[in-house]
């Protein structure tokens, strides 16, 4: 009897801990777009196109009205996310050239590191775009060893596997990385990656401009593959090379295949998508698909690879254990160094929404994106107006994994957890500094309805408020009140000096401090 009583505790206590478990350890996926604006998915208001699959996530779950990245370009986005560090904060954050060394050192605290120390397997798939290599090390330049060992990278900040895109994919080169290695790398083609031209006849995209599959309106005049010419030079590796258009369908492949072998014990995976980003090149099978051209048909790629992953999660009857976070790194662009009919052809569509300026910007446009949150049964569907951000991710995940964090750690992530899971009366932040690329001095401030602006730099005074505007002027600071102004238009400082005083004070601290939580 009493063995028969000890079987029934111990079942009774795996019991308790499988349930616990599935509670406070779900799987964890971060979808991140490239490039997508508020109003560029029909759940936050597109009607050119359809994205039935984001728009299912959306209806089962939170959907965020200020939802944000923290900069209006890639790097620092990502940087912030994976660190739960405000990247204005640290050098070399800016956007990332071809041979950038990994901006991330090997030990720092990240989602990736706190989710495994937390016992999840995880692995980041698809573009990086924060460097990879040491600094100076062993050759002259540092940065990637493109024939040898990639190394640090994602594998030395967290992540137990990779598959990457290494920059962005206009810039070279068009390989895939997988852990420490490029992929289908033949030794005796290797792969060089410079700056300059490498021999006085290699072709660019100014010699051969005639030959192209894709025009470019500026920069992305270098090496040309695929008939799109680049951000840079490269040479060999041709057995390693993609094509633009079969990228998706690899970072899903990749994806589905960690899923499932992982679909046992909790995992993380960042899933970063390389659309919309340029050059926008999607599979043959999503051109033509919205009357926006690439630029819209990239929008329905992205739709159907969040189908995949969905639906790989419906499948492994995985959906009620995880937490699928969908957001963008910044907010939109049309014309960004291609010809690729995204101004021509945008008719009513506005990819911002009701926001002004876009990428590079620190106008809403710029960060408020779409920001999605799901997990059924855990997370009760409605729209949130709640202040969440990625750069809390860190802070979120490791209050809902129960990881301390170190007070050095993840310095301005929040733990927005009860917001991202729409807990009745739980709150989001109450400010958050915006900000555009790297250390440029450029800040937007959001605290409650308030928004004010702060540019350093005269030269950076002269603000795209709308894309296919001419540059407007504007002054060091401006203030906003978003409640009635949501396109920041009219500039109210000198009728609120107080709270202009107080925010400017709020920002000169937070940047003074080193820290913000
Ligand atoms: C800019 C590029 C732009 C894009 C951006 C990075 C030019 C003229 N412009 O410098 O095309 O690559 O960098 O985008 O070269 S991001 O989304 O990865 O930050
Ligand atoms: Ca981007």
């Amino acid at each position: 009897m009493f063995k028969n009583l000890r079987y029934f505790v111990v079942v009774g206590v795996l019991l308790v801990n499988t349930s616990l478990d599935a509670q406070d350890h779900p799987n964890i996926v971060v979808i991140m777009a490239d490039d997508l604006g508020y109003g560029d998915v029909s759940c936050y208001g597109a009607t050119e196109l359809e994205t039935p699959n984001i728009d299912r996530l959306a209806a089962q779950g939170q959907r965020f009205t200020s939802g944000y990245c923290s900069a209006s370009t890639c790097t620092p986005t990502r940087y912030s996310m994976l660190t739960g560090n405000y990247a204005f904060r640290k050098k070399r954050t800016g956007i990332a050239p071809p041979n950038a060394p990994a901006i991330i050192k090997p030990g720092t605290e990240t989602i990736a590191s706190l989710l495994k120390r937390a016992g999840y397997a995880t692995a980041v798939i698809g573009k990086w775009h924060l460097g990879l290599g040491s600094e100076g090390e062993g050759r002259s330049t540092g940065g990637p060893d493109w024939n040898g060992e990639l190394n640090p990278g994602p594998l030395e900040i967290g992540f137990d596997q990779c598959f990457l895109l290494p920059t962005t994919n206009d810039r070279v080169p068009q390989v895939y990385v997988q852990n420490h290695r490029v992929l289908n790398l033949d030794p005796n083609d290797p792969l060089w990656v410079g700056n300059h031209k490498p021999a006085e006849d290699h072709p660019t995209g100014i010699t051969h401009r005639d030959t192209l599959k894709m025009d470019w309106s500026h920069g992305h005049n270098s090496t040309i593959h695929n008939g799109i010419s680049r951000i840079g030079f490269y040479t060999g590796g041709h057995a390693a090379r993609f094509r633009d258009e079969d990228l998706a369908d690899k970072w899903v492949e990749k994806s589905n295949e960690f899923i499932e072998s992982n679909k046992d014990k909790p995992f993380f995976l960042f899933f970063a998508s390389h659309d919309i980003h340029v050059p926008r090149m999607p599979h043959e099978r999503f051109q033509g698909k919205t009357t926006l051209g690439y630029r819209g048909d990239s929008i329905i790629q992205l739709d159907w690879c969040v189908g995949e992953l969905i639906n790989t999660l419906d499948r492994l009857k995985l959906t009620d254990k995880t937490l699928v976070i969908f957001c963008s790194d910044n907010g939109p662009v049309l014309d960004d160094g291609y010809k690729d009919g995204a101004i021509e052809r945008i008719g009513q569509h506005r990819a911002a929404g009701k926001y002004s300026g876009g990428k590079y910007s620190v106008y809403e446009g710029g960060t408020r994106t779409p920001f999605i949150a799901r997990w059924p049964g855990r997370i009760q569907p409605g729209i949130s107006d709640e202040l969440v951000c990625t750069i809390d991710l860190a802070g979120s995940l490791a209050a809902l994994t129960g990881q301390a964090l170190a007070n050095e750690d993840c310095v301005d992530s929040q733990n927005v957890l009860g917001a991202l899971l729409g807990q009745p009366g739980a709150k989001g932040r109450d400010h958050l500094v915006q900000q555009d690329n790297g250390t440029s001095g450029t800040y937007g401030l959001r605290a409650g309805n308030w928004k004010l602006h702060r540019y350093d730099k005269k030269s950076a005074r002269n603000v795209v408020v709308e894309q296919e505007l001419a540059n407007t002027k504007v002054p060091q600071f401006q203030l906003f009140n978003l409640a009635d102004d949501p396109e920041e238009k009219n500039n109210v400082l000198a009728t609120h000096p107080d709270v202009a005083k107080a925010l400017q004070a709020q920002l000169a601290k937070i940047i003074q401090d080193g820290r913000s939580r």
